[in-house]
């Protein structure tokens, strides 16, 4: 990693959960992406988290490794960022349960994406499903972060990070950065193609209703083709719209045309057409990723090179601020 001591430091993590979705890009990976020259960034794949949910060994096992592949393929760039494994980096779970008995049951409760998850797995309601939060504060606050980018439905995650960190320096004396959620004006809401009030999910059970970074262009076309609009054919953003203003969202990203420009290139045409256009973008946006993707998967050791160098410098970061919290808590020194 470059020496690039005046830089502000930021931090995110995403869970190997499957296929990453274009929302997990617009709303976090093109981003780390693009932060990378004015930051020191910090990121990492979230293995841990993913057992929240069920997950099958070897499958996950590839999963894991795929999706590192993938967040390379995109453009994170091992000599300017440090991107680790989190369960190779064991002070996360040490901290994690540390922070565990800083956070309150209330505030765990109150959490969005437990009350989600839980109905979603009612047969699997773990206790790890619960503490993800505190997980979460742990992956940030070991690595003093001023900002965390994300996409707008950790944003509650945040906060949460935020209170706990405040609250430990409050008990014992300043400890821990308060990070900043970073959430981008467009792509922080990518929403479900199947019903555009709600968020598009990896772990969506309807496959249409994401576009998955290595869906072949027949079926990216397909999921443009089907995504749910409304019945005007008139190609505009405004409040109740919500597919077309997903589209109209993604199409600006994939393009760099601002809402206006959109408007009029598809003034007197129907929704069909834009459809296509849609997905045409999404479709040579992601032809490059892919292709990289693949070479990178092949490559075996490179991949193996990448995340055993990362781990060591992310736990020799990540001790410092775990030596403190334990000698801060009371506990007795390690000779
Ligand atoms: N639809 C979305 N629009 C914009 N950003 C999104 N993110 C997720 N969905 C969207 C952002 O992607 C990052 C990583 O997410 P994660 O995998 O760690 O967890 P998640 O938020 O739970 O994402 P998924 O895709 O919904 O995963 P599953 O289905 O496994 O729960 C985060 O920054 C998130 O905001």
């Amino acid at each position: 990693m470059e020496s690039i001591e005046k830089k502000k430091r930021i931090v995110s993590l995403i869970q190997p959960t499957g296929v990453f979705t274009l929302g997990n890009y617009l709303g976090a990976l093109k981003r780390f992406v693009e932060l990378q020259d004015e930051y020191e960034c910090v990121y990492g794949l979230a293995d841990l988290h993913a057992i929240t949910v069920r997950q099958e060994a070897a499958a996950f096992r590839k999963t894991i490794l795929s999706s590192y592949a993938l967040m390379l393929a995109i453009g994170i760039d091992p000599q300017k960022s440090l991107f680790f494994i989190q369960s190779q980096v064991p002070e996360h779970s040490q901290m994690a349960w540390v922070l565990n008995c800083y956070t309150q049951f209330g505030e765990l409760s109150r959490m969005t994406q437990f009350k989600d998850k839980s109905a979603a797995h009612t047969d699997n309601v773990n206790a790890g499903l619960f503490t993800y939060p505190s997980l979460m504060a742990a992956d940030i606050l070991l690595y003093n972060a001023e900002y965390v980018p994300v996409g707008h439905d950790q944003k509650q995650h945040i906060e949460l990070t935020r209170n706990i960190a405040e609250r430990f320096n409050a008990t014992y004396s300043p400890t821990f950065v308060v990070p900043e959620p970073l959430i981008a004006a467009k792509g922080s809401r990518i929403k479900s193609l199947q019903n555009p009030t709600k968020k598009m999910s990896k772990s969506d059970e309807n496959v249409n209703a994401f576009v998955s970074l290595l869906d072949s262009p027949d079926d990216i076309m397909r999921k443009f083709k089907r995504a749910v609009t409304d019945s005007e054919a008139k190609v505009y953003c405004a409040e109740g719209k919500d597919g077309i203003n997903n589209l109209m969202e993604i199409y600006s990203l994939m393009t760099g045309l601002d809402f206006a420009a959109i408007e009029k290139e598809f003034e007197g045409k129907g929704y069909g057409d834009f459809k296509v256009a849609v997905g045409e973008s999404v479709v040579e946006k992601l032809r490059p990723i892919q292709e990289n993707y693949k070479k990178l998967l092949a490559d075996k050791a490179y991949l193996e090179d990448c995340f055993s160098k990362s781990a060591p410098e992310a736990s020799s970061i990540a001790r410092k601020t775990l030596s403190k919290v334990m000698k801060k808590v009371g506990f007795l020194p390690k000779k």
